[in-house]
């Protein structure tokens, strides 16, 4: 890595604050010189944001290390923290969720809905037998009793797992039986892409595989048919049927919260766990300071899955903790037309959005006309998470949704780090398109060569954090060994995040895609993230992904598969002419030996490229796992639809 290209992603723009929102901002820059004086001190400060039943009598418990302890002592209920605490101030008729299916069909929750459905689904999971410390699998839709499922397990002390809706019967078998896991929630079905896509059968044939599993509870959503066992019981039943008072206890601030399963490309998915106290702190004071929320007049979208940690902390803790009004969706964002987001952008007035890149590159790919056609003007602040964005992209997004005035935050975060780590603050940073810029007051991140050591501005290395993060993960659930080897041994003392970074002259962090992508060219370490920017800062491209294949010559060489914009044709030419202008860009080193086009790329279920799907491609091998793909018709299009030249 730390050979890594010199003259990769010349970008010089920048982006400073819109004065008024600097002026009246929730966080100055005031708060890091206060966190980098006092870190502890600083989280302390931030976990008084929340309601605590018994205060902590140590900030940090790190003896133990890397097994952490944040707020040691201290007791709280998560979903008193997101419901509860709203009732007793007043803001019990303050619309919590906006909810619209995916066929128009929409609801209005208020905090106090939403707190008496929590309540009566925690009376119905312990008159299930659900009892603390117990998991719970959470196989949903977006709609929102996935939301009120999450909650009713915090408030009951149940560990929640949410297996994304969609994965296949092993993937959730797999993760049950890894949990343990006592009783599954689901729906009968969701609605995607204009049709009821059924969930119930793959749960069956899941539960048939776990003899953990002593009941699923079934939303009604579709109203599509299902097979019923004596193990099921409908939601309606159940839950509407239930008491809905219901007085939360406090856990411990250790008390295991959620496991999450990173998707895992070859190796077993690895469970990862989050705890009470630190996890809510970090998500509570990240949402506020980074979305710079308004509670009373911000209308807040996240477009993620409730699947993807993105939808765990920004969309369930994060936002509820903090009282936000927001929108929830439940389909894709092509149904019934490709302007469904900006539609409902300009229905429910949306100040501020929290988006992928994949999903802005996707856009770019429609066309400006699309959003073109919608009141957008709501919008002060938007979002990005889960892939280096293109600054292309970043740009299309502040001009094309932004109206050229908007702050772009780009978020760099993981399901083990559960909230932002390094990101803008939307009143202090002057944003560079491309840039995460700089770690978050309280966070301690570094970009380090071979050697551990830290390396200069210019340089480019490895992304480490050196001090534990309050909403740092506690384990790999059931693993402790594996948690230690993933992460804590390849550099002593600093949490591995597995990402290559570099350092620009001011400073500023630029994350360069996962180290396993690298690619060794000839001797030159060359990062996918900045072949692929090169690509897509042509203006005939919409997306690209890039893959190091074997080659004889040079170890390893570049292939490149690239969509193109709308209305842009393919040819011989264009490619010759794309090969060229990554060579200009980047140097001739850099120059892809094949591009290919394609009608789509395949992506995890978070819109995260699978690269080795395509390496397989490239080498002409066989595919591998394709369970976590989200379309898998998506690559007998590629292999069938490839049009490209050496
Ligand atoms: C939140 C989430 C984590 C991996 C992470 C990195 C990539 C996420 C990014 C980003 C560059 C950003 N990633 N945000 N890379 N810039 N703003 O995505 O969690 O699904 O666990 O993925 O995603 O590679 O290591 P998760």
């Amino acid at each position: 890595m730390s050979e890594t290209l010199e003259n990769l992603l010349q970008e010089t723009r920048q982006f400073p604050p819109p004065e008024a929102l600097a002026a009246n901002a929730n966080v100055t820059a005031a708060a890091y010189d206060e966190a980098a004086a006092d870190r502890l001190g600083f989280w302390e400060q931030q976990a008084k944001r929340l309601s605590w039943a018994k205060p902590w009598d140590e900030v940090l418990d790190w003896s133990n290390s890397p097994f952490a302890k944040w707020f040691v002592g201290g007791e709280l209920n998560v979903a008193y923290n997101c419901l509860d605490r709203h009732l007793a101030e007043g803001r019990g008729d303050k619309v919590a969720i906006h909810w619209e299916g995916e066929p128009g069909d929409t609801r209005t929750i208020t905090y106090a809905d939403l707190h008496k459905s929590v309540c009566q689904a925690s009376n119905a999971l312990t008159n299930l037998g659900v009892q603390a410390g117990d998991r719970v699998a959470i196989y949903m839709p977006m709609i929102p009793e996935a939301a009120v499922a999450m909650l009713a397990c915090a408030r009951i002390g149940a560990t929640h797992s949410v297996v994304f809706g969609g994965f296949s019967v092993d993937a959730l078998s797999g993760r049950i039986q890894d949990a343990s896991a006592k009783v599954v929630i689901t729906a009968d079905g969701g609605y995607r892409r204009g049709n009821p896509s059924a969930l119930k059968p793959t749960v069956d044939e899941a539960v048939a595989q776990c003899p953990t599993i002593e009941h699923v509870l079934v939303v009604r959503r579709t109203g599509q048919e299902v097979s019923w066992t004596d193990k099921d019981v409908w939601w309606h039943e159940v839950v509407d049927a239930a008491d809905p008072h219901h007085e939360a206890q406090p856990f411990d601030s250790e008390h295991p919260l959620f496991i999450l399963y990173t998707s895992g490309t070859t190796a077993k998915p690895k469970g990862i766990l989050h705890t009470t106290g630190g996890y809510l702190t970090q998500v509570s004071y990240t949402h506020h300071a980074v979305f710079d929320l308004k509670p009373d007049t911000d209308v807040y979208w996240c477009t993620a899955d409730i699947g993807w940690v993105t939808g765990h902390s920004y969309i369930v803790y994060g936002p509820l903790s903090n009282g936000a009004t927001q929108i929830m969706y439940e389909g894709t964002p092509d149904t019934p037309h490709k302007g469904r987001f900006w539609e409902l952008v300009e229905k429910y007035k949306v100040t501020i959005i929290y988006t992928a890149p994949t999903l802005i590159r996707t856009m770019m790919k429609w066309g400006d006309d699309i959003p073109a056609k919608f009141d957008l003007s709501s919008l002060r602040l938007l979002g990005s998470v889960g892939e280096p964005i293109n600054p292309e992209a970043w740009i299309w997004y502040r001009q094309n949704i932004g109206r050229g005035e908007c702050p772009v935050v780009d978020t760099w975060w993981q399901t083990e780090t559960g909230g932002i780590m390094i990101s803008p603050l939307p009143g202090v940073t002057a944003a560079k398109p491309g840039s995460a810029m700089s770690p978050l007051p309280g966070i301690s991140a570094d970009v380090v060569d071979d050697t551990a050591t830290s390396v200069p501005n210019g340089g480019g290395g490895y992304l480490v954090l050196r001090e534990p993060w309050p909403s740092m993960l506690r384990t790999i659930w059931g693993d402790d060994e594996r948690f230690i080897d993933t992460y804590w041994s390849r550099f002593e003392g600093m949490y591995f995040a597995g990402d290559g970074a570099k350092r620009d002259a001011d400073g500023h962090i630029w994350l360069l895609g996962r180290v396993d992508d690298v690619m060794l060219v000839s001797g030159h370490n060359i990062s996918t993230t900045e072949v692929e920017s090169a690509l897509v800062s042509h203006p005939s491209v919409a997306e690209a992904a890039v893959v190091g294949a074997t080659d004889p010559t040079t170890g390893q060489a570049i292939v490149a598969f690239v969509i193109l914009r709308g209305t842009v044709e393919g040819g011989d030419g264009l490619v010759k002419d794309l090969r060229n202008h990554v060579a200009k860009t980047l140097g001739p080193i850099a120059k892809p030996r094949q591009i290919m086009l394609v009608p789509e790329l395949p992506k995890t279920r978070s819109g995260k490229i699978m690269r080795r799907l395509l390496r397989d491609v490239a080498e002409n091998r066989s595919l591998g796992d394709v369970t976590t793909l989200q379309d898998s018709a998506v690559m007998d299009l590629i292999s069938s639809g490839m049009q490209g030249s050496k």
